[in-house]
């Protein structure tokens, strides 16, 4: 049986990643850090999986990685942990370069001295392109991060790049463009557009409060997402690869869908500015060209923007219309 372990296995990726290499035949091991309340929300229907096996730790804390990593001996590392909400990184830049940054380190110092042989994956993100240098962005494009976790996480990339060349080590960057489901977390765009329209639909808010409308993002489905990581990883030889949809949309036009989605007739009756939404560097369109994935993993998405939308704001609808506040 082959064996994983995921951190970040709370997170939107993580819950899905962690279904698909159990559906899989896979032994997992998820990495969670001890807070006061528990939050196994997106995981809560896999904890009395017999092959799944949560492992108390954290990214600042180095034996917390090595020991279980010694331990369990897994054939493959997802590192899908880190503070990944670019507007708090500005409040938070030294938190988020200790955990997105240097946690990367801290994960492959783990895997280098514990067990060398495991094939690690870095969760890197079309955020490193920032103020991008060409478009589409492909796996040669510069990068230009504008917040403090862009530069993180390029850090991240080039760290992954370095042990790589250093030691021989499998370890591989998916440079993953935006990726969305009903797991995201409130505080991203999509799932604050869907919740908060169905909300309005529901008569339980007036209105979303929304800061930039017309940054465009190239928005994908999650669950096929974590597949992509998994292909990365049954390569022959470990390579980096951008996955994405190749397609753009702007906030606005995710709102306008969602609201004709959720039955709200004027959309601009369902929203209302707000600056304190607004970044102080933003990010003005990022969009794939994934054709490296399309001929190396034989990877593309399933699921439209159009479909996707649809399939958020209905989740919401159904979430929202079950309590009353
Ligand atoms: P997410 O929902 O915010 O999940 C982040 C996970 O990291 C959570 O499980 C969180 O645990 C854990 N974590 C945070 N700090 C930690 C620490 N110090 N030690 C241990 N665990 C820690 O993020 P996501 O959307 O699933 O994204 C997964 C990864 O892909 C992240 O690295 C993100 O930066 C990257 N990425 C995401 C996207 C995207 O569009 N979703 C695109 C490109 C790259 P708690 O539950 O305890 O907070
Ligand atoms: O913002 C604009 C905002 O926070 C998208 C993370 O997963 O993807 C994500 O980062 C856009 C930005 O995602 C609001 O200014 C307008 O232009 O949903 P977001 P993000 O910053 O693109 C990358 C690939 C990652 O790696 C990250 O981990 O939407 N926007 N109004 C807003 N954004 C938010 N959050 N809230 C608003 O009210």
């Amino acid at each position: 049986m082959k064996k994983a372990f995921i951190t970040g296995i709370t997170g939107q990726d993580g819950s899905y990643l962690a279904e698909f290499l159990l559906d899989k035949g896979y032994k997992v091991y998820g990495l969670t850090r001890r807070t006061s309340t528990q939050n196994f929300a997106r995981i809560q229907h896999l904890i009395h999986h017999p092959h799944l096996t949560l492992v108390s730790g954290d990214l600042v804390d180095q034996h917390s990685l090595t020991n279980p990593i010694k331990e369990i001996q897994p054939d493959e590392v997802y590192n899908l942990a880190a503070q990944s909400f670019v507007q708090a990184s500005w409040s938070q830049p030294v938190l988020t370069g200790d955990f997105t940054a240097i946690g990367v380190t801290r994960v492959l110092e783990a895997i280098r001295l514990a067990c060398p042989t495991t094939k690690f994956y870095q969760a890197s993100s079309s955020e490193m392109f920032g103020k991008v240098r060409e478009t589409p962005q492909n796996e040669n494009t510069p990068f230009y991060p504008r917040s403090p976790y862009g530069v993180a996480k390029v850090y991240g990339h080039w760290i992954t790049v370095n042990y790589r060349e250093s030691y021989e080590m499998f370890a591989v960057s998916g440079i993953l463009f935006n990726h969305e489901s009903p797991r995201r977390g409130l505080e991203f765009v999509t799932r604050k557009i869907a919740n908060g329209v169905a909300r309005v639909k529901l008569g339980k808010q007036k209105y979303v409060e929304l800061g930039n409308l017309e940054s465009e993002r190239d928005w994908g489905y999650a669950k096929d997402y974590v597949e992509a990581m998994w292909l990365m990883l049954q390569q022959d030889k470990p390579e980096d690869f951008v996955i994405g949809t190749g397609e753009a949309h702007s906030v606005r036009e995710f709102l306008q869908l969602s609201c004709k989605v959720a039955g709200i007739d004027n959309w601009e009756t369902a929203y209302k500015h707000n600056p304190d939404f607004d970044r102080p560097a933003e990010v003005d369109r990022l969009i794939a060209d994934p054709k490296k994935a399309r001929e190396k993993l034989g990877w593309k998405p399933s699921v439209s923007f159009e479909e996707l939308v649809i399939l958020m704001v209905k989740a919401e609808l159904e979430r929202e219309s079950k309590t009353s506040k």
